[in-house]
């Protein structure tokens, strides 16, 4: 058996107002590629299919198209869960009637125990999909006492494994959406909730031959290599810069042992930070053959600079973030300057006399220049 998997497309994603759309059109037609090159058995997207609960039409549009290719066209079924991103009910939408075409949507807890079963020359695998669950929601429809995501995660993979012994112990793959112990995170993921609660251990899907991770957005596998995340299918934050985006390949044998791949996905744009003064920055930009990329940029230069975006856009037309740590410095000293205001007139004049001077003033010097500044507020008081 042979399957491709892949997780937090995000479709509709904005990044610093841009529609990524179009970014995203260009490497799902990779992935359908991959699928169709490959000839994967099925395809399984842990969650996060769309970025918002609500998506914009265009990204619906762009998401049945790429799986009316995969699942009519190629004749690739396709497993999918709903992430925290999604909205379960509307990823779910037609889910028992799309099922008998090969699309199968394992959108809420009931569908946990109902795996999807797929055959390969050596029998029978169960794809056990686990969709996004909050622990309050998992406590309500299972009715016992499950106080975060470990424990709830705990709870579904004992169900599972249990099912699964049942049924004639299925050699088996779980999809899950979960934030594990220890995993790598960067700045584009939601936490599932605040404060560490969110993370589960990975032991829990240890039964399992393979586990296709959602949520985190770099590849990674943790504590075995087949309980791994794909990643995200694109760049969604300048964190990610150093990463490079793939779907992962898996191929299982008779014994549910599984070789796995990764598979690099191109970007339409790359994303990626410039560091320098403007000078050089625009410089570069004239023989930049990727001068399309988005681009934050770091500029060194310590001057103010007038219109400096669209002196930068001439040179790199997709700069979305400009940080000025050159300007940092200086930054600091006018806040220093507002700390002095609040401390009165007379500590004013000492620290600027002691800055002039190199000395602090002397009691009948302080004496003075109190008298002086009250008379100040009294005649101006008095007009
Ligand atoms: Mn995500």
């Amino acid at each position: 058996m042979k399957f491709l998997h892949t997780s937090d497309w995000h479709l509709g994603r904005q990044f610093h107002n841009v529609s990524l759309l179009e970014d995203q059109a260009y490497v799902l037609d990779q992935i359908v590629e991959i699928a169709s090159r490959q000839e994967v058995d099925v395809l399984l997207i842990a969650g996060d299919l769309y970025d918002r609960t609500v998506p914009p039409a265009r990204a619906v549009k762009l998401l049945d198209s790429v799986l009316d290719r995969l699942c009519r066209e190629l004749a690739i079924p396709v497993i999918i869960i709903p992430g925290n991103h999604d909205s379960p009910e509307r990823v779910g939408f037609g889910a028992r009637q799309l099922s008998a075409s090969g699309l199968h949507i394992i959108d809420s807890p009931e569908s946990i125990l109902k795996p999807v079963l797929l055959k390969d020359a050596f029998g029978e695998i169960a794809f056990y999909g686990i969709p996004y669950l909050e622990p309050a929601v998992a406590r309500e429809y299972f009715q016992t006492d499950l106080s975060g995501h470990d424990e709830t995660l705990a709870f579904v993979t004992k169900r599972i494994e249990e099912h699964n012994e049942d049924n004639g112990k299925l050699r088996s793959v779980v999809i899950s959406h979960c934030f594990l112990d220890g995993g790598e995170a960067c700045e584009s993921e939601r936490p599932l909730s605040i404060g560490g609660a969110d993370r589960a251990s990975a032991k829990h899907f240890k039964a399992f031959n393979y586990t296709a991770l959602g949520h985190l957005h770099g590849a990674q596998y943790k504590s075995l290599q087949q309980i791994r995340y794909s990643g995200s299918i694109l760049k969604y934050s300048f964190s990610e810069e150093f990463h490079h985006k793939s779907v992962t390949m898996v191929e299982m044998d008779a014994q549910g042992k599984c070789s796995i791949e990764k598979i690099a996905l191109q970007p339409l744009h790359d994303m990626r930070t410039l560091e320098g003064c403007l000078e050089d920055i625009l410089a570069l930009g004239k023989t930049d053959k990727n001068a399309l990329d988005y681009v934050q940029v770091r500029l060194s230069d310590t001057h103010a600079i007038l219109d400096i975006m669209a002196k930068l856009r001439e040179a790199y037309p997709n700069v979305l973030h400009l940080e000025r740590p050159g300007l940092m410095a200086r930054a600091g000293e006018q806040i220093a300057s507002r700390e002095r205001l609040k401390k009165g007139e007379l500590s004013m004049f000492e620290d600027f006399y002691e800055q002039v001077r190199g000395e602090k003033m002397s009691r009948p010097q302080t004496r003075l220049i109190e008298k002086t500044i009250e008379k100040l507020h009294h005649e101006t008081s008095a007009d």
